[in-house]
Parts: structure tokens; C-alpha cells; sequence
């Protein structure tokens, strides 16, 4: 196991549940100060007036084991009078927001209303939910994943949950990055000296990270940071772990492979870490320059992802 004094600083990149398992592994393993996460912030959306961030909510609610593990979004121990109250009211229910989710949606929407910045909001939310690593937005302006389907160019969660991910995508962009910028803490992240890693956790490359990477400039400050990029692969022997990465790659005439997920990062990767079921592709990924490394990925139970975690802090402070 990594000798955790000499770990140095590691910026972890994530989106919905996949990125948050192993946000949560290094934050088990990590001393708080050496850990800060990117969340991406394209899936967010307002609904009935309130500002509404999955992918943060995600990240909070697992940091601090309040999550709804098999629902995979929204936490445990929920109760949804207001949801029933807003459907005899004959609003729209396809977004179901629960009870005590909901103090999460209305504290962000009146610090945003009353002048916080995305960035200081989730730090206020991380000291409420007791977490002591620190969580950062991509950005503090808004930035939205839009999906080109055969029903229309739809909006994330019109797409995700809606639609329940049925639409055909032809094509996927992110609207706002004309007048986005990374979050001033996320730039800050990027350029601490003691920085060891830039760690892409196991998020769908489409929806989670390639929003993150469309950031004016971010790739250019990525690449110049000279830090190891670590990638762990969303795709395991051909099929997506969770959500729809699989349907996706498909529509978008992409091999379901983690082949693709290394072409997509090879630019800026240093390292890729796959699946033991797709140990056969390492000799092939190998050709792209990254060094192949072949696990475990599947995160189950919390052992599964600190293990997977201290596999990545292993490379992250590699000497060489
Ligand atoms: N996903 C659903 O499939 N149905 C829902 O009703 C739903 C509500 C919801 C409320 C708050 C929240 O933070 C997430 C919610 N999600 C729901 C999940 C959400 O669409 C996804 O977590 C992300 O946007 C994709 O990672």
C-alpha cells in the first residue's frame, strides 16, 4: 500500500456514480488535503424554479454515505410527500424530487439567488455534508450537456430521464462554453506543485467528461501541468458498467471498447487502467504511447473501491 505521507496532491475528475465510487475509494484512503474532485455540472437544469445538480448531489450524498445505493441518485431514507403533493397539483412528476433532497435543491437555489457562485455554494454544501476533501464545479457558469436526437435536440435530463435515454443520438454538445471558464479553484487545482495526478474517474466519456474537457483552454492547461493523467475505463469487456455508455458509443458509431475510451483520452493520458477481461487489448492499447494497466475495475462494496483507489494512488506517485 502507498506510504500515504509521500502521496502528493491528486485532482480527480468525475461525473455520475461510477466517478463518485472512486472519488469515495480515494477519499477513504487519502489524507482530506491531498484530494480535491472536479464535478461536472453539464447535467444540471432548472426545474419548478429550482436549481438542480445531479452529478454534485451524486458526489455529496456518496461522500457522505447518505446516498440511495440502488436507486443510484437522490439519498436513502427518503419519504416523497412533496413529490405526491406536486403531482395532485397536476405538476409534471418525471423528475422526482424527494423530500429531503429537495433542502439540497432549495439551499443551492437561494445561494445562487442571493449572489454565491456555484463554487462557493458546493463548498458550503461539502462542510454541511461534513466532507473534508474539496469538491470544485467545473465551472461557475453554465454549461449544459444537449443530446441531437431523432425527437430533437433535447436537453440532458429531457434525454436521461424523460426519455429514460430512448431517443437516437446523432450528436452531443454543450451549450455555455462560449462564455464558460474553469472554475477559478479548478485552475488553482491544476497548478499546485505538489499536484501528483489528474485522475478521469469511470464516468460516461460523452456526458461526464468531455463537458469538463470542452472548457475553454482546459486541455492546453492539462497537457502544459505536465502531471500524470490517469484514466480508469467506464467500459468493462465490451459493455458499459452503468447507464447508457453502451447505447450511446453505438449511435454514435463507436466500438463499445475500451479501445475507444483509449483513443478518446490518448492525447493527454499518461496511463489507462482496464479491466483483467480486457488484458487482451493491453498490448494493442500499449501502441498509443499510455501505460496499460490491468485490474479489478468493477467497484462493489467499499473494499472493491479503495482497493481500486490505492491501485491509482500507485501509479499516481510512481517514480519515473
Ligand atoms: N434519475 C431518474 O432516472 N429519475 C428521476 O426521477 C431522477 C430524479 C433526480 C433527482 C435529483 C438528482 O440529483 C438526480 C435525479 N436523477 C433521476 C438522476 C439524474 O438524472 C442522474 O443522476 C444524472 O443526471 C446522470 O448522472
Amino acid at each position: 500500500m502507498t506510504n500515504l505521507s509521500q502521496t502528493g496532491k491528486v485532482l480527480a475528475i468525475s461525473g455520475g456514480i461510477g466517478g463518485a465510487k472512486l472519488v469515495l475509494g480515494l477519499q477513504e484512503i487519502m489524507k482530506p488535503g491531498d484530494l480535491s474532485a472536479i464535478v461536472n455540472t453539464g447535467d444540471d437544469f432548472e426545474h419548478f424554479g429550482l436549481y438542480i445538480s445531479p452529478d454534485m448531489d451524486t458526489l455529496l450524498y456518496t461522500l457522505a454515505d447518505v446516498q440511495n445505493i440502488e436507486q443510484g441518485w437522490g439519498r436513502r431514507e427518503e419519504s416523497w410527500n412533496f413529490a405526491a403533493a406536486c403531482e395532485s397539483l397536476g405538476m409534471e412528476t418525471w423528475f422526482q424530487l424527494g423530500d429531503r433532497d429537495l433542502a439540497t435543491h432549495l439551499y443551492r437555489t437561494n445561494k445562487l439567488a442571493t449572489g454565491s457562485s456555484l463554487s462557493e455554494v458546493l463548498a458550503d454544501l461539502s462542510e454541511k455534508f461534513g466532507i473534508q476533501i474539496k469538491l470544485i464545479p467545473m465551472s461557475d457558469e453554465p454549461v449544459r450537456t444537449m443530446l441531437k436526437t431523432d425527437i430533437g435536440t433535447l436537453p440532458f435530463q429531457e434525454y436521461f430521464v424523460k426519455n429514460r435515454c430512448e431517443p437516437v443520438v446523432s450528436n452531443i454538445f454543450f451549450s455555455g462554453l462560449e462564455t464558460a471558464q474553469p472554475a477559478p479553484a479548478f485552475l488553482e487545482a491544476l497548478a499546485e506543485p505538489e499536484l501528483r495526478a489528474i485522475v478521469f474517474c469511470p464516468s460516461n466519456p460523452f456526458l461526464s467528461i468531455q463537458p469538463v474537457l470542452s472548457l475553454p483552454g482546459l486541455l492546453d492547461k492539462i497537457k502544459q501541468s505536465g502531471k500524470r493523467v490517469i484514466i480508469v475505463s467506464p467500459i468493462i469487456d465490451g459493455k458499459a458498467v452503468k447507464g447508457p455508455t453502451a447505447k450511446l458509443m453505438k449511435e454514435l458509431n463507436l466500438p463499445c471498447s475500451v479501445m475507444t475510451i483509449a483513443e478518446i483520452y490518448q492525447d493527454i493520458a499518461s496511463d489507462i487502467i482496464i479491466d483483467s477481461a480486457d488484458a487482451g487489448l493491453a498490448e494493442q492499447i500499449a501502441k498509443s504511447g499510455m501505460s496499460v494497466h490491468c485490474t479489478d475495475i468493477m467497484m462493489r462494496k467499499l473494499e472493491d473501491k479503495k482497493r481500486l483507489a490505492g491501485e491509482v494512488l500507485q501509479i499516481a506517485t510512481r517514480q519515473d
